[in-house]
C-alpha cells in the first residue's frame, strides 16, 4: 500500500485531495538500533516514544480513562470551562498543528469551536491510529483540509503546506505531553514549534503541575495493572518486532516520583538474574536491576513559563483547576527585538 512507503509525500491516499497522507515513521532498523544502544548503558533505558505501538496506543487509551490518572480528566474540565476564551484567543483561520494527536479526540472539542479553521496537522508515531483517526475526521468536517503525518515527532522533518491561506498557525500539544521531555530537550522542542509557527504563531498547551507525590503515585500505579500492562508491553512489542526472547513475567512494572529533577520515572525491574538474546547479542539483567522506560516531568508554573521564554514564547494566559493539578496555557511567538 502506498502509505507504507517511508518518507514520501503525497502518495495517493485513497481519500482525494482534501487529505493527503504524509509518512515519515521510524522503520525497524532506527527501532533495533535504538533498542540496542539503551540496553547498552549502564542504566539501562528505552525511548519512551516505543511504547505507542498499537496495543500501547490502547493501553494508554485505557489509562486515560481510570479514575486514579487525573490528567484527562482534569484537562478537558479546564478546556470545558475556558473553550471560548482559549478559541478567542487562537482567532479564527488557522492552521493547526497538533503533536502526538493520539485518536484525535481531544482537538474535535477544540475545532468545534474555532473561527473557519483553515486546515489540521495532526502528527502521530501510531500510523494505525492516525489513518482510521485521520478519514474519520475528514467525515466529520468535510470543509477542513487534513494532513495526516506519521512521524517521531522528536526528528525533524518538513510539514506539509496548506491549500488555502491561513492567518496564523498555531500548535495544539495538550495531554502534557511534553512532560515526556527532559528539560533541555523540552526548551528545543519549543524552539522548533516556534520556528514551525512563526512570529505570531500561537500555542496552547497542557502542562502538568508539581502536586503532592501521593497522588502521582497512585496516578502511575493503578490498582488494575493497566499502567504495568502498558510498560509490559514494551518488551512484548521488542519480542514481537524484533525477534527478542524477553520473558515480560520477569520483570515488574515500578514508578516513582523523584524529587530533586521533578518526574515520575517509570522502570522495569528485573525479578532475577536473566539474559535476553536480541540480534546476535546476549545482554544480562542482575535480580533488581532496572530498564528506564519513561519520565514525566512535573512543572511549576514560574519555571515553565522561564523555560518557554527561553525559547522564544511568551505565556499570554493560564488556565487550571481549582486544586492546581494542571494546567492549560495559551503562548504566542513573540520574536525578542
Ligand atoms: C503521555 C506523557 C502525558 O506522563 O502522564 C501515563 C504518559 N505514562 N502513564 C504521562 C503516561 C504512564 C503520560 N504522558
Amino acid at each position: 500500500m502506498g502509505y507504507s512507503r517511508r518518507g514520501v509525500s503525497e502518495v495517493g491516499y485513497p481519500l482525494g485531495k482534501r487529505l493527503r497522507w504524509h509518512d515519515f515513521k521510524p522503520g525497524r532498523e532506527r527501532f533495533l538500533a535504538d533498542v540496542l544502544a539503551g540496553l547498552g548503558k549502564w542504566q539501562k533505558e528505552l525511548p519512551c516514544k516505543y511504547l505507542y505501538d498499537e496495543r500501547g496506543s490502547r493501553l494508554y487509551e485505557r489509562i486515560c480513562h481510570l479514575e486514579e490518572y487525573y490528567i484527562p480528566r482534569t484537562e478537558a474540565s479546564i478546556m470545558d470551562a475556558h473553550i471560548g476564551e482559549m478559541a478567542g484567543l487562537i482567532g479564527r483561520r488557522v492552521r493547526l498543528i497538533e503533536y502526538g494527536c493520539g485518536n484525535c479526540e481531544k482537538v474535535r472539542f477544540l475545532l468545534d469551536h474555532l473561527e473557519e479553521p483553515v486546515a489540521y496537522i495532526p502528527i502521530d508515531i501510531s500510523r494505525e491510529q492516525l489513518r482510521s483517526v485521520a478519514g474519520r475526521l475528514s467525515d466529520v468536517y468535510p470543509e477542513l483540509e487534513i494532513l495526516p503525518v506519521c512521524a517521531d515527532y522528536t526528528s525533524r522533518f518538513a510539514l506539509p503546506t496548506a491549500g488555502r491561506q491561513s492567518l496564523r498557525a498555531v500548535v495544539y500539544f495538550p495531554g502534557s505531553t511534553i512532560s515526556n521531555f527532559t528539560p533541555a530537550s523540552a526548551r528545543q522542542f519549543l524552539e522548533h514549534m516556534a520556528q514551525v509557527c512563526g512570529p505570531g504563531g500561537g500555542l496552547l498547551i497542557g502542562v502538568d503541575l508539581k502536586k503532592d507525590p501521593a497522588v502521582l503515585h497512585r496516578a502511575y500505579n493503578d490498582s488494575q495493572g493497566v499502567t504495568a500492562a502498558f510498560n509490559l508491553n514494551l518488551l512484548e512489542r521488542i519480542n514481537r518486532e524484533l525477534g527478542a526472547d524477553f520473558q515480560p513475567e520477569q520483570f515488574e512494572h515500578y514508578a516513582f516520583y523523584n524529587y530533586p529533577p521533578g518526574r515520575v520515572e517509570m522502570h522495569l525491574i528485573s525479578q532475577r538474574d536473566q539474559t535476553v538474546r536480541l540480534d546476535n547479542t546476549t545482554i544480562t539483567f542482575a535480580r533488581g536491576e532496572t530498564i528506564w522506560t519513561e519520565s514525566s516531568y512535573k512543572y511549576s508554573l514560574d519555571g515553565f513559563r522561564e523555560m518557554a521564554a527561553a525559547a522564544g514564547w511568551r505565556v499570554v494566559r493560564v488556565w487550571t483547576d481549582d486544586k492546581h493539578w494542571f494546567s492549560v496555557q495559551y503562548l504566542v511567538n513573540v520574536p525578542s527585538d
